[in-house]
């Protein structure tokens, strides 16, 4: 009985003479390659605005504060703006921390920037702060009336360090001004 040829598990044959496929650049066939946007504002118009706690209730209570609009007359001055600029809103009010937190990671890849009122959560809500951190655009801390000019322990925002910008006091204009910040921003 004649032995079989052993198989050629391995041999060392100069790599060199080897003819291989050039796989420096993987194509899908025929598609045209496109290049990886740099930021999700190349693809993305939409700009998240949020509203925390008891914000619902605008125009209801309080008008020296906060004026008589309401909450959707809020969102309606900040669509109008966003309009002119090509930006779209999409409006979101909560008086849950989570809730907030969840839009916000919503935003993440999606969205193009975030306008931000957090009420009173400005004050002590450190995971809405840890949230807009991770975050990749531009984000607008907003406030209806001058924090600053209250009591004193309306004067902290743990906001503001992770904001790239904050307005306050300006009422309704505020919302405009955060708009267009965001326009400027998103155009470099
Ligand atoms: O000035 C702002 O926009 C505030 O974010 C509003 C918050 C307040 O806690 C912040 O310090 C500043 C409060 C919103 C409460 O809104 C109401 C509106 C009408 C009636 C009752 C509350």
């Amino acid at each position: 009985m004649v032995d079989a040829a052993p198989e050629v598990v391995a041999s060392d044959t100069d790599d060199a003479d080897i003819e291989r496929p050039d796989r420096s650049c993987l194509h899908v066939a025929n598609l045209p390659v496109r290049p990886r946007p740099d930021t999700i504002a190349e693809v993305s118009d939409l700009v998240l605005l949020l509203h925390g706690p008891n914000l619902n209730l605008l125009g209801e209570r309080e008008p020296h504060i906060y004026g008589t609009d309401t909450l959707d007359d809020y969102v309606a001055f900040a669509t109008a703006a966003a309009d002119e600029h090509d930006l779209t809103i999409e409006a979101h009010q909560s008086n849950f921390e989570g809730e907030l937190i969840q839009h916000v990671h919503g935003a993440r890849g999606r969205c193009a920037a975030i306008i931000i009122n957090p009420g009173a959560f400005t004050h002590y809500a450190w995971a809405i702060h840890d949230a807009l951190a991770a975050f990749d655009g531009p984000v607008v801390e907003v406030h209806i009336s001058n924090p600053n000019a209250r009591e004193p322990w309306r004067h902290t925002s743990v906001i503001a360090p992770v904001a790239t910008g904050s307005i306050v006091g300006f009422g309704k204009h505020g919302y405009d001004l955060a708009v267009r910040a965001v326009a400027a921003k998103l155009a470099g």
